[in-house]
């Protein structure tokens, strides 16, 4: 992979924990993917991958997709934060896709109006867009009870 300014890589290997890192590339754009391969381990609670804007913690950053498994609930909880408020949640899906003492993969797919995330190599939820302007998505971060093994991104804007 080439080198860009700022030493920033496509390819993340064993990433500090908790995570929280400029998205590679500059922000998300339709056509851009994120892959992050990663293991829960047994009792976990939760974990979240956060598509946000910016790294600020106090005020809070906005965040436009929070991407939240609930292993209590085996529900996969996804919210978008704005001046510090979460939104509705959106909760629907076909199956919670993680276990315990299992490896994943999570794709994110940037789409013009939505983003698409899969897992496992099987499409799992869709996600409208609610911050609608996607140059300000330039941060991901990424906590819980979850261990990461690599994040890679891919696609041109
Ligand atoms: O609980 O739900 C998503 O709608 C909140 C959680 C919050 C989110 C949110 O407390 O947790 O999952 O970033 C946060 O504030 C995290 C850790 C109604």
């Amino acid at each position: 992979y080439p080198q860009q300014a700022g030493g920033q890589l496509p390819f993340v290997l064993n990433p500090p924990f908790p995570y929280m890192s400029a998205i590679y590339g500059g922000s998300m754009a339709p056509g851009r993917m994120i892959f992050i391969q990663g293991f829960v381990p047994a009792g976990a609670d939760r974990f979240h991958i956060n598509l946000q804007c910016g790294t600020s913690t106090n005020p809070r950053s906005d965040v436009a997709l929070h991407f939240n498994p609930r292993f209590g609930a085996k529900t996969c909880v996804r919210n978008t934060l704005k001046n510090q408020k979460w939104g509705a949640e959106e909760r629907g899906q076909s199956h919670f896709p993680f276990n315990f003492n299992q490896n994943f993969e999570i794709i994110i797919l940037c789409e013009a109006n939505q983003f698409k995330v899969a897992v496992n190599g099987q499409h799992f939820i869709e996600y409208n867009h609610r911050v609608k302007n996607l140059n300000r998505i330039d941060t991901i971060a990424i906590d819980g009870k979850v261990q990461i093994h690599s994040i890679r991104f891919q696609g041109q804007s």
